[in-house]
């Protein structure tokens, strides 16, 4: 009798055992289930743009995520159908960087039908339902657009003709950093922008047309406002083929703080670059699996930037990351 109980008793508790080993096992096979995502990247115009897509990429492995990558050669449409293949496979999520603001909805529409989570990095969209997309991590162009300004304004004590080269046409970057920039400069009547063309965020665009407007305005244009630090390294080039020197003789502000910017600052060249973060792997994919865990996100993550310029520049150059 007492021996049956005990036998009895241990056969339950091998069941209890063995169940919760399945359980256990069922749950390890869930958690460790490898994502797949895909990463629908505008292109490779600038060194900011290889520091994100080393973040991604790093990122992706680091976590052991099957990343799909598409390189969208500047173009929305390239991005478009990228992300359409990424739905037809059906990935675990779709990470973008949208190239332009608008047109987005009808293929956001698409992913949502099939539940595929989308996060957007560094760059917003307009879309009219927001609930097309999870989140987006960037951030704020209008207030690097205006730091800009604000450091350009003390520098020339509030007297500049400016030329600007601005980013590629319909990007978010492009648009609000012109409206900040604006903005900041609104209250120095003597600030004036005498020129204002795309250079795309590349280095041989903001040469190209450094080259045209210096030609148009010579000794005229007296500080210049680059989108980015590519544009701003190519209007350098241009200014010293001119026969000027870049830093002295026109004091040359602009955006993203990535390596040859702060070698061209170490080098007076450059004056001031506005930091704009695109190690943004980390907060994409963790965004990513908050969003396949079903938890809400908010609208916006703003990545915190900061001014650079060439007091602090040696300083920090050994310790930059990008
Ligand atoms: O500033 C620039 C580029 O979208 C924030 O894109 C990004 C911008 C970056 O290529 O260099």
């Amino acid at each position: 009798m007492k021996n049956s109980f005990i036998k009895s008793g241990l056969r339950s508790i091998g069941v209890a055992a063995f169940s919760l080993m399945l359980t256990a096992g069922f749950q390890s096979a869930v958690i460790a289930k490898q994502l797949t995502v895909g990463f629908a990247q505008v292109g490779a115009e600038s060194a900011w743009r290889t520091a994100e897509t080393d973040s991604i990429k790093n990122e992706a492995a680091k976590r052991n995520v099957n990343l799909k990558f598409s390189d969208a050669q500047g173009k929305q449409e390239n991005q478009i159908k990228a992300v359409r293949g990424f739905i037809a496979q059906g990935v675990d999520a779709i990470i973008i960087a949208p190239v332009v603001e608008t047109g987005w909805e009808p293929v956001l529409r698409e992913a949502k039908r099939s539940k595929i989570p989308v996060v957007l990095v560094d760059r917003g969209i307009k879309v009219s339902d927001d609930s097309l997309y999870a989140t987006l991590i960037a951030s704020d162009f209008v207030s690097e657009g205006r730091m800009a300004a604000e450091w350009l304004a003390k520098k020339v004590n509030g007297k500049a003709n400016i030329v600007e080269l601005q980013g590629t046409p319909g990007a978010a970057p492009a648009i609000d950093r012109k409206k900040g920039f604006e903005e900041g400069i609104k209250e120095h009547p003597e600030m004036k922008i005498i020129a204002s063309q795309s250079g795309d965020f590349r280095r041989s665009g903001g040469k190209e047309v450094m080259e045209a407007l210096l030609k148009k305005y010579g000794n005229e244009v007296t500080a210049v406002y680059a989108h980015n630090d590519d544009m701003a390294l190519g209007a350098i080039q241009a200014l010293e083929e001119a026969g000027k020197k870049p830093g002295t003789d026109v004091v040359v502000v602009s955006v993203d703080g990535v390596k040859g910017a702060f070698e061209a600052m170490v080098n007076s060249k450059l004056n001031c670059t506005v930091e704009c973060n695109p190690l943004l792997g980390p907060l994409a994919f963790d965004a990513v699996e908050k969003a396949k865990q079903g938890e809400k996100l908010p609208k916006k993550t703003i990545v915190p930037d900061k001014t650079y310029d060439q007091s602090g520049a040696k300083d920090v150059i050994a310790s930059r990351q990008y």
